[in-house]
Parts: C-alpha cells; sequence; structure tokens
C-alpha cells in the first residue's frame, strides 16, 4: 500500500534522566528530544523520534541541525509526494541529500509505524520480527571509581539484566573491567563501550585495549574513531576480544565493509545511525547471511524510539541482548503508556497484539513538555 504525508508536526521536549549518564566525550543529565507527528492523507497518524543528542559528541547530528534538515530538505522531498510504501523513503532520500541520517531516519520510521496501522498489524510484524519478547543488557556510564561501577553492575544483575555493557575512556578501563569481572563472576555476558575514545598512536591505550583481553569480554564496543575501519581491522588483528561496530556502521556498505576489512565481528544495529529501518534491515539480513550477530543498540531514547527498537530487536537474527532498558531505568515518568517494563528474566514483551506502535503517547504531558513546535506541510 502506498505511503503518503500530508503534514509533519516538530516538537522538541525537554526530560530530565533520573541520574546524569557520561560516555567517553560527554555527559547528558537532561535529555532533549525531538519529536515528530506525522499524518498521512487519510488522517492516519503516528509518532516518532529522532534519536539525534544535544551535542554533537556521539555524531555530528544534533537535534538543531535535524530540524533544519527536516524542515529545509527532507519533508519538501516527501510531504504530498505518493510513495509506493515505506521501503521507497530511504532511497528516496539517500542521494539527494547527503549525511543527516538520524534526520532521515525519524520520518522513514514513521512510515513504517503509518503502513502497520494501514494494515492493522504492529509495527514488529510489519517489519519481519518473530520474537515474543526481546532480551535487555544494561548500559551503564562512566562511574568516578570502580567500586561504584561494581554496585552499578549488581543491581542491574539482580534487576534481571542479561548483559552489562560498562562504557569506558583511557584511566577509566582496564581496573573497572577486572574489578565488575571479578564481581560478577568468570560466565556473565560484559561488555566495554569506548565510543571512539582510543587510538592506536597511543602506545598507553594500545596496551589497555590489549589488557581487556584478560576479562573474556563479550565484545569492546566502537574503540577508534567512526571513519577509521581499516584501524579498526589492524587492531581486531591483536585482540582476542571481539570488536563490536557503532558509530562506524552507518550503512549497509559500511557493514560490507567491517567484513572484507575484519574490522570487527558484531554489529550494534541502531536504525537511528543508519537512516532507518530500510537501511537497518538491510544490515541484518546481510549479518545473517554472514553469520554476524547483531542487536540493537540504544540513545537514551524516550518510550517512543523505544517501540522502534523493541519492534526492531524482534527481528530474528538480533540474537544478542540489546540496549532496551526499560522505562524507569530513565525516566521519573516516560511519555508512553504503557511504559516499558522488563520482567525479572530480563526481557521485554514486544506488543505485537497491537496495531502501529503498541504504546500511546501521553499528549497532556507532551505538551507540558514542548518547548518548540513547528507544523510542517507542502508549501502551494
Ligand atoms: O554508544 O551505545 C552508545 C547512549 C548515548 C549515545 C551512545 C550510546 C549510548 C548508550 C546508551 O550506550 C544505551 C541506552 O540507551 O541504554
Ligand atoms: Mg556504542
Amino acid at each position: 500500500m502506498g505511503i503518503r504525508l500530508q503534514a509533519i508536526a516538530l516538537r522538541e521536549i525537554r526530560l530530565p534522566l533520573k541520574e546524569p549518564f557520561t560516555i567517553s566525550s560527554g555527559t547528558v543529565d537532561e535529555r532533549r528530544i525531538l519529536l515528530l507527528e506525522l499524518a498521512d492523507a487519510d488522517g492516519v497518524r503516528t509518532w516518532s523520534e529522532c534519536v539525534a543528542a544535544a551535542q554533537p559528541n556521539y555524531s555530528p547530528e544534533t537535534i538543531d541541525t535535524a530540524w533544519l534538515a527536516i524542515r529545509e530538505w527532507i519533508a519538501p522531498r516527501i510531504l504530498d509526494r505518493e510513495l509506493a510504501g515505506p521501503e521507497a523513503v530511504h532511497p528516496e532520500l539517500e542521494r539527494p541529500i547527503r549525511g543527516h541520517l538520524m534526520a532521515k531516519a525519524a520520518v522513514e520510521m514513521g512510515t513504517w509505524v503509518l503502513a502497520a496501522m494501514r494494515d492493522g498489524i504492529s509495527l514488529a510484524e510489519r517489519l519481519g520480527g518473530t520474537r515474543e519478547w526481546v532480551e535487555t543488557g544494561i548500559s551503564i556510564g562512566i562511574q568516578p571509581d570502580p567500586e561504584t561501577l561494581v554496585e552499578r553492575a549488581r543491581a542491574a544483575l539482580a534487576q534481571g539484566y542479561r548483559r552489562v555493557k560498562v562504557k569506558i575512556r583511557p584511566g577509566a578501563d582496564v581496573g573497572f573491567l577486572r574489578a565488575v569481572r571479578e564481581a560478577l563472576g568468570g560466565e556473565f555476558p560484559v561488555v566495554a563501550d569506548a565510543n571512539s575514545a582510543y587510538s592506536l598512536d597511543d602506545s598507553a591505550q594500545l596496551a589497555a585495549l590489549a589488557a581487556l583481553d584478560d576479562f573474556g569480554l563479550a565484545m569492546i564496543e566502537q574503540p577508534l574513531a567512526a571513519d577509521d575501519l581499516v584501524r579498526h581491522a589492524r587492531l581486531q588483528k591483536q585482540l582476542a576480544t571481539p570488536i563490536c561496530l557503532d558509530e562506524s556502521i552507518t550503512s549497509l556498505e559500511r557493514a560490507e565493509d567491517m567484513v572484507t576489512l575484519g574490522s570487527g565481528r558484531i554489529i550494534n544495529i541502531k536504525p537511528g545511525r543508519v537512516g532507518g529501518f530500510g537501511a537497518a534491515r538491510a544490515i541484518h539480513d546481510f549479518c545473517a547471511r554472514q553469520d554476524i550477530p547483531v542487536w540493537c543498540g540504544g540513545m537514551l531514547e524516550s518510550g517512543v524510539a523505544r517501540a522502534y527498537n523493541v519492534a526492531l530487536a524482534s527481528l530474528p537474527g538480533f540474537t544478542m541482548p540489546g540496549d532496551i532498558s526499560p522505562s524507569a531505568r530513565y525516566w521519573q515518568r516516560d511519555i508512553v503508556r504503557p511504559e516499558w517494563t522488563m520482567n525479572a528474566e530480563g526481557r521485554v514483551r514486544v506488543p505485537r497484539d497491537r496495531p502501529g506502535l503498541g504504546v500511546e503517547v501521553d499528549v497532556d504531558r507532551v505538551d507540558d513538555l514542548t518547548a518548540r513546535r513547528e507544523i510542517l506541510r507542502r508549501s502551494v
């Protein structure tokens, strides 16, 4: 069934995190979130979320660049155009507009929900998802010392999380991971995520990465720069621990390059980072053929983008726990109902029994949190 978008409403909300989240390149304590409301020509409506942050410290995009890109270039290419379906949106945006993948994804992913609603099926089913439940891992920000980190990791285990991911940076790495491994025992899946903080030119940093090999980590995520597949390949040859790429994988082609060059053995798929579900599914399918495990990453999303991640993670190739924590991990109160919850076995239920997103947006609350709003229609 075709897709024809009639209007896109942009809004910025501000949602305070329960506690600050620190990665190697910066700290967030209040999430500025760009929400979209999409309406098609028949009045079917849904919400989507742009996962860009306020600062360009994970990717070059921010919520402000995304707002500009959607208003100036993305919406004008999509509004009031008859497209064959959500599959046609990514190709429509890919070549004429360079970059701005998170901005594109916010629109593209919304069209998958509209298509699901028109078919009367869940987003998960529309994407080809098969799982009833998805497994959850926690991502723990950089802590002041190993003892605090161990407390956090123990608490995560007690809550049922099936994997612990620890943010690292030079100087907060080997001692922190050693403490976590000793506390959790030899078997539990532990991951280190560097967010591009390391360089092969620094012998102390290289030695620290090599030392992590002793802790039997499930993987080390994105140690080097986003655009550096060649040095990741050199590093992977020196490490027993599998490298998982996050920031580096922005398209199917980069996933192919990872395999060709040997830059890593696992991929963290974030649909926002790759421009939406079209690319995310293509990477998933490619990795399934290549026996590359994938898992769904997170970007401190509200319950809206979480619905998209849960649906994606229900695809059969997502064999590792994703960064899909329940609402209460981040927010005093989420903006969706019901809130996302996790059971004692660290699993989140996929709402396959409800058409579209599977959660309702609490519009009154979103109104209260809204800092600015703009409605985009085709100018005639
Ligand atoms: O690298 O996976 C990352 C959060 C913000 C930016 C980048 C990353 C992260 C996380 C948090 O690890 C994952 C989550 O949303 O729980
Ligand atoms: Mg990461």
